[in-house]
């Protein structure tokens, strides 16, 4: 099923084309450090609400979207939005994406509202789907108050597909599943699909 643009709504002042989906859905792994050990870690996760989990000096938090996937928009509109609520304007993060959990490409830092362009960014694949983002808190400023650190509220892909179908991790990509019955969306992913899919084809009858 195709994004219906009819879904689009807005949230905290940013419009997302596909909805309540676009935001954060699972915490993958986390730290909150000094002050903010004891913070709510789902408080990151959903729409922009302005409820928010401070990630103390230098903590950090994996995400993970689970029914929506960040992608490139294929041109220079934001395609991602950190929603930081802190009063200081000095608390920063870092921010990373990621297709697999492990390895990471940096996107760059920010703080309040911050919006980025992966389009551009080097190592990003627009062939693929990110399904996953680390924040880390920058600045480290160690006050020991329950807000230490970045206040994190929200994470959205404001350029959101859906979901990768293919969990594989290790690049074994060389059998299809035989529960394989998801029609792919894009000619991206078909014309790969219906290449392994005539080998698989050929190799059959060869063997026969
Ligand atoms: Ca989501
Ligand atoms: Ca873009
Ligand atoms: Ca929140």
């Amino acid at each position: 099923m195709l994004v219906s643009p009819v879904l689009g709504q807005t949230y905290g002042g940013v419009e997302f084309p596909s909805g309540e989906s676009s935001f954060a859905d699972e915490i993958v792994e986390y730290q909150l450090k000094g002050g903010a050990a004891d913070g709510n870690i789902s408080k990151i996760l959903g729409i922009a609400d302005r409820k928010s989990v401070s990630l103390g000096a230098y903590g950090y938090v994996v995400v993970k979207f689970t029914d929506n996937a960040l992608k490139c928009s294929g041109d220079e509109q934001n395609d991602l939005v950190v929603y930081e609520v802190g009063n200081s304007a000095q608390e920063l993060v870092e921010i990373f994406i990621s297709t697999d959990g492990n390895e990471w490409i940096r996107i760059g830092t920010g703080g309040k509202k911050c919006f980025f362009d992966i389009d551009t960014v080097e190592g990003v694949d627009c062939e693929e789907k990110y399904s996953y983002v680390k924040i880390v808190d920058y600045t480290g400023l160690n006050t020991g108050s329950s807000y230490e650190g970045a206040d994190m509220d929200a994470i959205g892909a404001i350029t959101s597909t859906n979901p990768t179908s293919n969990e594989e991790k290790s690049g074994d990509n060389s059998r299809i599943p035989s529960d394989y019955n998801e029609v792919p969306e894009f000619p991206t992913i078909a014309m790969p699909m219906l290449a392994i899919m005539g080998l698989a084809l050929i190799y059959g009858k060869k063997r026969q």
